[in-house]
């Protein structure tokens, strides 16, 4: 077990810019409001933070949809106002990775309106065009082919019909996409969290995806997620973009519906493709079919899941670890309790279990807060095209529209993307004009002032397990044993490295939990605990309800 690469001890700050902070009242985070704010990052003690796009974008997808990947949108400000985020962050002694989708651009890129003009257009093969679809649906409801009048023929988006697929099939693409990643890097910026990367192969022929349950559409996705060259496309981009750079580039691929083998494969330093995954079998697990057919989570099954990626990249490879991003609901509502009686104690369980885990731990703004998901009360409180078209489509083909409101309020992304509650005020401090999405209004108890003035709040507890994973070797090194696989309330394990060892206890429930303590670890020291005066570990230990405790033996 080597101690490098530096990432291994990183903890990474996902940033939604435009919910983040805005600075000139106009209701949309910018970067000069990213910028005034860093103090609160660097006071977390984070080492890296991601950008989610702010590229030029007509904002169907949120910024997903980028129609200039070499400039800034006006709306979150100038490249030169990124030159100056970028120099302070880097000040702050912390890195700047950037979003990268390349999956698709925008159907307003100027590669796609050139595409269109033409069958015999030079680009033409920069996009998939054919006369007639094949059964795919769309990630955001419908085919995932569009008809272009003009020219007779569809083009393929597996997401919106705004987000055409690029046809990396075509060398002049790929050539394309590096000397832009280039740019980036010239500029002085860190890495890259790689958007949906294992899409960018497609199968030969783009064959018919299976269609399930009266769906109109065939599900696609064993053609297109890690498909044939997908290492070949990466192997390729690593010689032409990252090779000979500093060590410094992290390089971060987002795969939905990546196994624990390929993963293997992704992130094996050897084979030089990319350095960690997002993996998503764990936000999967309270689901059914899609994101909108909520379940219940077992912890047994959670515990299966994580416990099988620890096992699996514990030599070879390495995991991004995460309960939040921009896509998914807060952590807190989801797999904790954010009753104001249970909210702060099963916030600070979720944290302590999840960063104790090996691989590097990513925190989504607001999560350090304790942040919940948001009152969504009609249709048009919701932004996310996705939470949209799922409702348009669904009522369509005969769903309750209660029901599937119900569904949107517990899992649209939306819940992520409410601003980021910096204090009590008007607003919670996110703007002085009209906020594109409503504030939650918890922001009133649960903001960024509160928690830093408040020692035993969300904030300090996360600044505190960062500190422990820059501090202890065992946390970023040891390796990873689940104990009490069956039990459904506790989660717990242990970390080893060197002479040290780690018992992390977590109870995932709202009831007390008996632990049976393991032999040799009665009296072992607290290392880190979400009740405050957590001694050293007795004989007979039953846990609070949500309650996390970290202890250390030698
Ligand atoms: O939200 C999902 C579908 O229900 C996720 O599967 C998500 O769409 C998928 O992981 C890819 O996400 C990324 O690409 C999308 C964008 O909408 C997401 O915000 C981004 O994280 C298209 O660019
Ligand atoms: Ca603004």
């Amino acid at each position: 077990i080597t101690e490098t690469p530096w990432w291994k001890t990183a903890v990474v700050y996902q940033i939604y810019p435009r919910s983040f902070a805005d600075s000139n009242g106009d209701g949309i985070g910018d970067l000069p409001g990213i910028i005034d704010r860093l103090d609160h990052l660097a006071g977390l003690g984070v080492d890296v933070l991601w950008l989610s796009p702010v590229y030029p974008s007509p904002q169907d997808d949120n910024g997903y949809d980028i129609s200039d990947y070499q400039d800034i949108d006006p709306v979150f400000g100038t490249l030169a106002d990124f030159d100056r985020l970028l120099a302070a962050v880097h000040e702050r002694g912390m890195k700047l990775v950037m979003d990268l989708v390349v999956n698709h651009t925008s159907d307003e890129h100027p590669w796609f309106l050139e595409s269109r003009s033409g069958r015999d257009n030079p680009k033409r093969d920069w996009y998939w065009w054919r006369a007639e679809p094949n059964n795919w649906g769309s990630f955001f409801s419908g085919s995932a082919w569009e008809l272009d009048q003009a020219s007779g023929e569809h083009y393929l988006h597996l997401f919106s019909r705004k987000q055409p697929d690029l046809n990396w099939e075509n060398p002049e693409v790929r050539q394309a996409v590096y000397a832009m990643m280039r740019w980036w890097l010239d500029r002085g910026v860190d890495g890259f969290r790689m958007d949906v990367i294992n899409a960018i192969s497609k199968a030969p022929g783009l064959p018919d995806g299976e269609v399930r349950n009266g769906s109109r559409y065939g599900d696609g996705s064993p053609h297109y997620l890690c498909g044939p060259r997908i290492h070949e496309f990466l192997q390729e981009m690593h010689r032409e973009v990252f090779a000979g750079r500093p060590e410094r580039i992290l390089t971060i691929g987002e795969m939905p519906g990546v196994t624990v083998d390929q993963a293997k494969r992704f992130t094996d330093p050897e084979r030089r493709e990319v350095d960690m995954v997002f993996q998503f079998e764990h936000v999967g697990l309270d689901r059914g079919e899609g994101r909108f057919d909520v379940r219940p989570l077992q912890l047994t099954d959670l515990k299966a899941s994580l416990g099988a990626w620890q096992d699996g990249l514990n030599s070879t490879g390495w995991n991004s670890l995460y309960w939040n991003n921009h896509d998914q609901p807060r952590i807190v509502s989801r797999f904790g309790d954010d009753r104001s009686e249970h909210r702060v104690r099963s916030a600070t369980m979720l944290a302590t279990v999840l960063h104790l885990h090996r691989g590097t731990p990513f925190i989504y703004q607001g999560e350090e807060l304790g942040m919940t998901n948001a009152p969504f009360e009609k249709l048009d409180d919701f932004r996310d095209i996705e939470s949209l078209n799922h409702y348009a489509e669904a009522v369509a083909a005969g769903a309750d529209p209660e029901q599937v409101l119900s569904a949107l309020r517990v899992a649209g992304r939306d819940n992520a993307r409410t601003p980021m509650q910096w204090d009590a005020g008007p607003n919670a401090g996110f703007t002085n004009g009209l906020s594109w999405l409503p504030v939650n209004p918890d922001h009133v108890e649960i903001n960024a002032a509160a928690a830093v003035a408040d020692p035993d709040s969300v904030y300090h507890h996360y600044r505190r397990l960062i500190d422990l994973r820059h501090t202890e070797p065992v946390v970023a090194h040891g390796d990873f044993t689940m104990l009490m696989p069956d039990d459904e309330q506790v989660y717990a394990f242990t970390r080893r490295y060197r002479a040290t060892e780690l018992l992390v206890l977590g109870n995932f429930s709202g009831s007390p939990a008996s632990v049976p303590v393991p032999a040799g670890w009665e009296g072992a020291e607290t290392v880190i605990a979400n009740v405050s005066g957590t001694g050293p570990l007795p004989s007979t230990l039953t846990l609070a309800p949500w309650e996390a405790r970290v202890h250390r033996r030698t």
